[in-house]
This record gives C-alpha cells, sequence and structure tokens, in this order.
C-alpha cells in the first residue's frame, strides 16, 4: 500500500526548495531545505549548478496546514568560511536552541560542515566562525538518541567529494573503489554535548546485505550514494539514503546507530530530476516522507520542490515503497 491518494503538491512555490529536513518543535513542523537558485547554466557530475546562497526554513502549524516560507534565514555573505554552494541542511533543537548543520565548500573549494544557532526554529541562525574540524563532504543529518546523544551522519559521492577523502586527508585525485569491492560508506561522528563539535573522528559505516556481505562498488541500485537520514522505529534504527546515479531512496537497519547497517529495500521509486533526497519524521502518530522532484519545472535538475507524502510501515518493520 503506497500512498498515492494524496495530493502531492509543492509545499511552496514562490521558491525552489530541495533536500528536506524535516522535524517536530513543539508540535509544528519545521522543513529546512536547500534554496535552489534558478539560472541557465549547463549540468554537470561535480553539481555545479546547485549554487546555493541561502536557507529558507518553511513551517506547517499541521500537516495539512499552509506551508510559510519564514524568510531568509542565514546567508552565504554571513559565513566566514564559506565560499560557495550551501548545499542539504539539517536541524536539531537542544535546550531552546537550534542548531543548523549545513555543508559549504571553504575558501579552497573544499566541502565541508558548518554550524549556525538560532534561538528560534526559522532563525536568523549565527554561523560560527569555522567549520566544524575534522567535517567534510556534505549532506548532514543530526540524531539524537533516546539516551541524548547527538550523531552527525554525512557524506556524498562525485560532487560531494566523498571519494577523495578515503585515506583520511583530502586527495584531489581520490577515485572511487573497484567495482567489485566495499561501496564507499556514508560517515557518522557523534556531537559534543554542546552540539558545535566532533567527540572524536567519523566513522565511516558499512551497509551490508542479509547474507552480511557488504555492498560493492558497482552495487549502484542498493550502494550508498549521498543524502542520508536517520530515524528509529520501535527500537530499530532506519538509515535511509540516495543511491545517486540510480535515483532511488532506500534504507538499511541496525540495532545500533552506528552501524553496521543491514540493507532491506526500496522506499521512494525515481522522481523527476536527477537527485532524489528526503527526510522522515513522525507526527500525530503517523509518519511522513519529504522529497523533493523537478515536477514544477519540468525536469529542470537544480530548480526542485519540496513535497510531503505518508509512509506506511508492515508488521514486520519494513517500508511499504512508494511511487512519487
Ligand atoms: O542540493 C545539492 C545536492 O543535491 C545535495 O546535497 C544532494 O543530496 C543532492 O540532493
Amino acid at each position: 500500500m503506497s500512498n498515492n491518494s494524496q495530493p502531492k503538491t509543492p509545499l511552496v512555490t514562490n521558491i525552489f526548495t530541495a533536500d528536506p529536513s524535516a522535524h517536530v518543535f513543539d508540535g509544528k513542523i519545521y522543513i529546512y531545505p536547500s534554496h535552489d537558485i534558478p539560472h541557465d547554466g549547463e549540468d554537470n557530475d561535480n553539481g555545479d549548478e546547485y549554487r546555493m546562497e541561502d536557507y529558507h526554513i518553511l513551517s506547517l502549524d499541521d500537516i495539512t496546514a499552509p506551508c510559510v516560507d519564514n524568510g531568509e534565514a542565514l546567508h552565504l555573505k554571513d559565513i566566514p568560511w564559506a565560499s560557495k554552494q550551501l548545499w542539504a541542511p539539517d536541524a536539531i533543537e537542544r535546550n531552546g536552541t537550534y542548531y543548523l548543520f549545513f555543508p559549504a565548500r571553504d575558501m579552497d573549494g573544499i566541502f565541508r560542515i558548518g554550524v549556525a544557532t538560532s534561538s528560534s526554529p526559522v532563525g536568523p541562525f549565527k554561523a560560527e566562525a569555522n567549520y566544524i574540524q575534522g567535517s567534510y563532504s556534505i549532506d548532514p543529518a543530526v540524531f539524537e538518541d533516546d539516551d541524548k546523544k547527538a550523531y552527525v551522519y554525512f557524506g556524498g559521492l562525485w560532487g560531494g567529494q566523498l571519494e577523495k577523502w578515503q585515506t583520511g586527508s583530502f586527495d584531489e585525485n581520490g577515485v572511487g573503489p573497484a567495482l567489485d569491492m566495499p561501496a564507499i560508506g556514508p560517515r557518522v561522528a557523534e556531537l559534543t554535548d554542546d552540539l558545535l563539535s566532533f567527540k572524536s573522528e567519523p566513522k565511516e559505516i558499512s551497509i551490508v546485505d542479509k547474507d552480511g556481505k557488504p555492498l560493492t562498488a558497482g552495487d549502484t541500485d542498493r550502494r550508498y550514494f549521498e543524502g542520508p537520514w536517520m530515524h528509529k522505529y520501535n527500537g530499530t534504527y532506519y538509515l535511509s539514503y540516495s543511491t545517486g546515479d540510480t535515483h532511488y531512496l532506500v534504507y538499511a537497519t541496525s540495532k545500533n546507530p552506528q552501524g553496521p547497517f543491514t540493507y532491506q529495500g526500496r522506499i521512494l521509486e525515481p522522481v523527476v530530476g536527477w537527485t532524489t533526497h528526503h527526510s522522515i519524521v513522525e507526527y500525530k502518530g503517523k509518519w511522513y516522507l519529504f522529497y523533493h522532484d523537478c515536477t514544477e519545472s519540468n525536469g529542470i535538475n537544480h530548480r526542485r520542490c519540496v513535497k510531503y507524502m505518508e509512509l506506511n510501515y508492515r508488521e514486520d518493520g519494513s517500508i511499504i515503497t512508494m511511487e512519487p
């Protein structure tokens, strides 16, 4: 059963939005998306067409309420260490402060992950002076476990530069493993109590098949590409992500937030547009998938719009695959 009866209309149409990270704070739904800038430039495998310069936070008073664009929450010019490309963000609240985690290229063109804080879920956010030391690549997703330990999951291939970090430092010429070798995994780092730093070096997450064998780099229908998301359902950790060049949203599960994770299946079949990126959130006892597509721009990859639909589990905890 997929929830295709819902009107999957864009949440907002006044701006192009993508990469939605949805959270419930004080009973309202807040969506932390990227803000796509329309332009007429060409697409490439490095993602240069994604030229975002600021963040706008969206909010919903209830799941069917009109979506509000709360205006500019943070701009590139106010981030001392960043040079361009404010890609997919995420947010977390602790003790009344909201922490916006976001990737951007530093002054050397290397993707790093920064934090900005605010007393309001919709900002304005003030960026820290520097990026998180030890951070790299893109697509941070923050998850607070029941024991209050907070983790950030991140990493993306190709334009996201994850191939260039296999030795622990940035290698401009780094390429992915041979197709029959284990695929590169996303990274996880536990955050310090103030949520501003990594407690220790990020670890690579292993994603294995049902026989315990690591997914290989050539297994492009299942291997990790970008856009990680973590949620917990009935005591199991669900790591979901995009397979990038095969355009699926898929998931893997574990009893440990740092893995290893066992591949389970697809959440969403390909949308219109090259990228697919999502979040999963519980609201009033139901679960929702927030995602984006390029239907509003007739398939222009960097003019995306955020939507949602209800997500359902089977009795055994598996997620029912959805059609966009
Ligand atoms: O929005 C820019 C990039 O496209 C994101 O960081 C990726 O996840 C993909 O959606």
